[in-house]
């Protein structure tokens, strides 16, 4: 399942509307700026495959898309219509690359799109190797696995787990809400990984502990260190030295690093990962030769006191999928 040598896909996504706060939409342009693609063409020799746009999928907006009202819902869904035909083409997009068998880096947005990117990768991995499920690592300090059910704010990327896992259907209220996902497009929860967990919704946390989700907080991190953490997480998802291995998609949000490597970011929450804790947790993923996809989402460059503020999150960012694409220690 490895992908072929050197082939990159890249997916730059230009979308905000699963979170209220503008700004995040303004990331892939900003990350490739500040030189991200050349240093993974020129440094680590990948062949780009860009289709040198940033897409904010304004296309695919429906004519109106008004807050969802669900029965047991405590507020309503907000962009539901926008953040499902958005995340429909993002799937595309990205099943595009894998399909030809390519690793597939996308940039958001914030992280609703992980809906599309993870349906585009699943679907393309199965197809390819004869129905074979991937892993995913969430690395985040939120869980983002509440339903339209549990959510306290309506946004869709406090979701984005809920759905590509079946967890949450499409709501009778409004079936075509994320009806477009597929049984080939779903991820099997005993093959999820959480790592950086600090803010997890009440609701969340009894979704966690009824379906087994694995899940190694900030408190694990502390306790057992980040090397032991990647020791269990890969040994748990069967991609540790000496067993077989499964495709990993890692779905990376910024906001998991503390608020002083990545201030600029719509949800920050202090008492994160340090930058080299996150860019060890990519390290250890490049290592097991298993990647096969990444989202970089949540970095907001309208967001974070100053210019500095903003420049170092687009470093930490740029650093993080460096090092998930191999940048080379020694
Ligand atoms: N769990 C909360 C907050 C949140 C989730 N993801 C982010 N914030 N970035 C929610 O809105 O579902
Ligand atoms: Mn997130
Ligand atoms: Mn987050």
């Amino acid at each position: 399942f490895l992908p072929s040598e050197n082939q990159l896909g890249v997916v730059a996504v230009g979308f905000s509307g699963g979170q209220p706060k503008p700004g995040v939409e303004a990331a892939p342009l900003a990350l490739i700026k500040s030189g991200l693609l050349d240093s993974l063409r020129n440094d680590l020799e990948f062949v780009v495959h860009h289709d040198n746009q940033v897409h904010d999928f304004t296309e695919y907006f429906p004519t109106s898309d008004p807050p969802l009202i669900i029965s047991n819902a405590r507020v309503p869904m907000l962009n539901s219509l926008t953040v499902s035909n958005v995340t429909c083409a993002i799937s595309a997009q990205v099943y595009e690359h894998a399909s030809k068998g390519r690793l597939v880096l996308t940039l958001g947005g914030d992280h609703s799109i992980a809906v599309g990117s993870i349906a585009g990768t699943a679907k393309a991995i199965r197809e390819r190797h004869d129905g074979r499920e991937i892993a995913v690592v969430w690395v985040d300090a939120h869980t983002d696995i509440n339903t339209p059910e549990t959510s306290g704010s309506g946004n869709i990327h406090g979701m984005p787990v809920a759905f590509i896992s079946g967890l949450a259907k499409p709501p009778r209220e409004s079936p075509s809400v994320f009806g477009w996902i597929k049984k080939h497009h779903m991820i099997n929860i005993s093959k999820l990984v959480y790592i950086g967990l600090r803010d997890v919704d009440p609701g969340e946390k009894i979704i966690l502990r009824e379906n087994g989700i694995r899940a190694f907080s900030m408190h694990d991190v502390d306790k057992y260190g980040i090397g032991k953490v990647m020791d269990m997480a890969l040994d748990y998802l069967n991609c540790g030295p000496g067993q077989e291995g499964m495709p990993i998609h890692l779905s990376f949000d910024v906001d998991a690093l503390d608020p002083v490597f990545a201030p600029s970011t719509g949800t920050p929450v202090r008492g994160g990962l340090t930058l080299r804790e996150g860019d060890f947790i990519c390290e250890s993923i490049h290592e097991t030769g298993c990647l096969v996809a990444m989202d970089l989402v949540e970095v907001n460059p309208l967001l974070g006191e100053n210019d500095l503020a903003r420049k170092e999150t687009i470093r930490s960012g740029c650093s993080l999928v460096r090092c998930a694409l191999g940048e080379s220690l020694l």
